[in-house]
Parts: C-alpha cells; structure tokens; sequence
C-alpha cells in the first residue's frame, strides 16, 4: 500500500491537504475528541462550564470569558513547534505540489512552519475584535494577556476576543467560496481530523469522493469508505516514512 500511496505523491502536482487538530497532538497541543482529548478534560477543568462545547460559545463567553482565555494559553503555546507533518506540508508546496491547504485549527503552526497557501476556516489568534466598538488588534497587541491566560481589554472597556469562529459564528467568506469552487486538484490528503464539525468536513469528503485521497488518522471515521486510502497511524509516523522515500537525503529530525 506505502508503495502506491508514494506514487500518488510523486505524480501529484496540485494537492488539497485538509487538517485537524490530530497534526498538532504531538506538538503538545491537545484535541477535541481523542480519549484524552479536551472535551473529556474541559468540565473537570472547569467546574462552571455547562457543556465542552459552551467555552467556544459566543453566548458563554460574553458573560464568562476567563475558561476560554485559560485554555487559549495552551492552544497559542509559543512553546509548541510544527510538528513533522506540518514540516512535510511547508515542504510540499516549496515543491511546488500543493493547490491548497485547509486547516480546521487555529494553533497557527501551519503559519510557523512557512506555509503560505493555508485557509483558517475556523479563524486564527492572529487577529482580533473589541466585542464592544469592534476595534482591531493583532495577536503581539494582546499577547501579553493571551499567554498569561488574562482577559484582554480594549481602551473602550470591551473584552478583546481574538477572531476564532465560535459556534454559531460564520466561517470566513473565502472557505464558502472555495466550497462551491474547489481549486483543480489531483491529490486530497486528510490529517487528523474526526471530520465531525460540519461544513468544515463536507469540503474535505466532497473531494475525497472525486480524486485520489488520503486519509491519515489515528482512529477511524464514519467516512474512512471514500478514501482510496484510509490510514490509522500516527502522522508523524506516516510522514517520516512517505517524506523518506519522496526525498531520498530526508534526515528525520
Ligand atoms: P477532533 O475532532 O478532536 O479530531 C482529531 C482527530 O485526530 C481524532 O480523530 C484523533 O484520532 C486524531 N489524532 C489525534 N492525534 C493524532 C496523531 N498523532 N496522529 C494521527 N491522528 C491523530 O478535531 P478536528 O480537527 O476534527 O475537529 C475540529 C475542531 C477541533 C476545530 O474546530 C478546531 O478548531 C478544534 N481544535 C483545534 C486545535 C488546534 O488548533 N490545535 C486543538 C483542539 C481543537
């Protein structure tokens, strides 16, 4: 099976990568769903949430921001360094072979590791709003806040909320269009995603049904039947051994 899957990376020239929290785990960055993932952690964490999902909840946040600006100080963790994978992504389009990346998550490593063509379609820390006069800020203006866990504040007296899509909230424009109108692909690779939280999935099982796929991920998911390839390993596991045999000098780190 590794032998074909490094033929459809060598023949590939216009690849849409597709990832989930799953290709941050090893960079010490926690998922949603994993068994000890956050959404079996946040209600002992935090005794006062109602529900997991209540601390991406634009409704809950208004009125207790403090968990979701506790939990954000492990998510945007300068500590934390691309992980293989998404060394191997940065790679690929330095090869010139990717059309597209999407990204569910908001850790900004795809950014960190020198990607360019990446679409944060649930957002990003890398900028945000006043909730009250809608002023704008960058991450560097609230870092300080943000990795000490604090509240940000505008000059307004608002809370500061950086522009990740809560639940409810619309994802940004650009993932509808690229919805509607995928770029030209031949190749779609999934890494780490349940691909439970809807539309974000739809965009990648839409394509699984009609190029050459790839999915990579640790557990299975209810639509491991539409990819060529479905493949429960570890990612950094898989990358090591498919970037090895796509670039002979590969020295894993
Ligand atoms: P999820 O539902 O938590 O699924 C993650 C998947 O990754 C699971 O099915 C795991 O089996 C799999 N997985 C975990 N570690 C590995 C590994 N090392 N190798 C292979 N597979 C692994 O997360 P999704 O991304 O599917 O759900 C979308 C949510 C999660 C988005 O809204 C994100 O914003 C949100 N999220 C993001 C981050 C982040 O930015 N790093 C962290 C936690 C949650």
């Amino acid at each position: 099976m590794y032998s074909d899957i490094i033929k459809l990376f060598q023949a590939a020239q216009k690849i849409i990568v597709f990832t989930g929290a799953g290709i941050s785990t090893n960079c010490g960055i926690p998922d949603f769903r994993s068994p000890n993932g956050l959404y079996r952690t946040l209600k002992q964490r935090y005794n006062d949430l109602p529900y997991p999902e209540a601390i991406f909840d634009l409704g809950y946040f208004q009125e207790n921001p403090a968990p979701f600006f506790d939990l954000s100080r492990d998510i945007c963790s300068q500590n934390a360094e691309p992980s293989l994978a998404h060394k191997f992504i940065a790679w690929l389009e330095s090869e010139g072979k990717i059309a597209l990346v999407v990204t569910q998550n908001i850790d900004m490593l795809h950014h960190r590791s020198g990607l360019k063509k990446v679409l944060e379609c649930h957002g990003t820390y890398r900028s945000a709003h006043c909730l009250s006069c809608r002023k704008y800020y960058t991450f560097e203006d609230i870092d300080d806040d943000m990795l000490a866990g604090e509240i940000p504040h505008c000059d307004c007296g608002g809370i500061i909320k950086p522009d990740i899509v809560f639940f409810g909230e619309a994802l940004p424009q650009r993932f509808y269009e690229l919805y509607a109108k995928p770029p030209d692909a031949d190749l779609v690779l999934v890494m780490g995603s349940s691909l439970t939280v809807e539309p974000a999935a739809g965009f990648a099982v839409n394509l699984a049904q009609n190029i050459p796929s790839i999915l990579v991920n640790l557990e299975p998911t209810h639509y491991d039947g539409l990819f060529t390839y479905a493949i429960h390993q570890d990612i950094d596991m898989f990358t090591q051994q498919v970037w090895s045999e796509l670039q002979p000098d590969f020295l894993p780190q």
